[in-house]
């Protein structure tokens, strides 16, 4: 259910980004903008404040593994529950990550891509397109929920 079009922004966006800094600023904004996410990260060390946040290590390689979880269903568009099984069980059972959470993450990535690349890059048709991944990507990560 992906149109050739949004096949091309999807891979287009992907070759734009810096990937080793995306997902530690999306990170980083999730912890800013919505505290309570930081319980899941308690040894990650100082996240007292915004600066200690963006400054941190450990947010900024985790954001790179996010990123990395990423972009495997950017390569697996079409089989993204298929390939997120395993990471689904992962959050449900063992990090026991409230699934919402999943979709604010999907939100301050949004906010960062807009932030990083401006309006003539992340254009409408961009956002919708790119909005129509995350809720993929929400709902695969969240398959493995009972
Ligand atoms: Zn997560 C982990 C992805 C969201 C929390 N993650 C992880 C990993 C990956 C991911 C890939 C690794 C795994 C292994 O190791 O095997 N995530 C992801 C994605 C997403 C997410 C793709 C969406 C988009 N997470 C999330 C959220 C949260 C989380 C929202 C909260 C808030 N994760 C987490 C944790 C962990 C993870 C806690 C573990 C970490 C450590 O290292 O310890």
């Amino acid at each position: 259910h992906w149109t050739d079009a949004e096949r091309h922004i999807i891979a287009d966006l992907w070759g734009k980004i810096n990937h080793d800094e995306i997902g530690g600023q999306a990170l980083a904004r999730l912890l800013i903008v919505y505290p309570w996410t930081q319980r899941y990260f308690s040894s990650f060390g100082n996240l007292s404040n915004a600066a200690a946040i963006i400054g941190n290590p450990k947010v900024a390689a985790h954001g790179k593994v996010v990123l990395g979880g990423l972009t495997k269903a950017v390569q697996n568009l079409d089989n993204v529950k298929g390939i997120y099984t395993q990471l689904s069980t992962l959050h449900s059972e063992k990090l026991h990550v409230d699934p919402s959470n999943f979709t604010l993450l999907g939100d301050t990535f949004t906010v960062t891509l807009a932030a990083n690349f401006g309006p003539s890059v992340f254009t409408p048709e961009v956002h919708e397109t790119w909005q129509k991944f995350l809720n993929v990507v929400v709902a695969a990560l969240g398959k493995q929920y009972h």
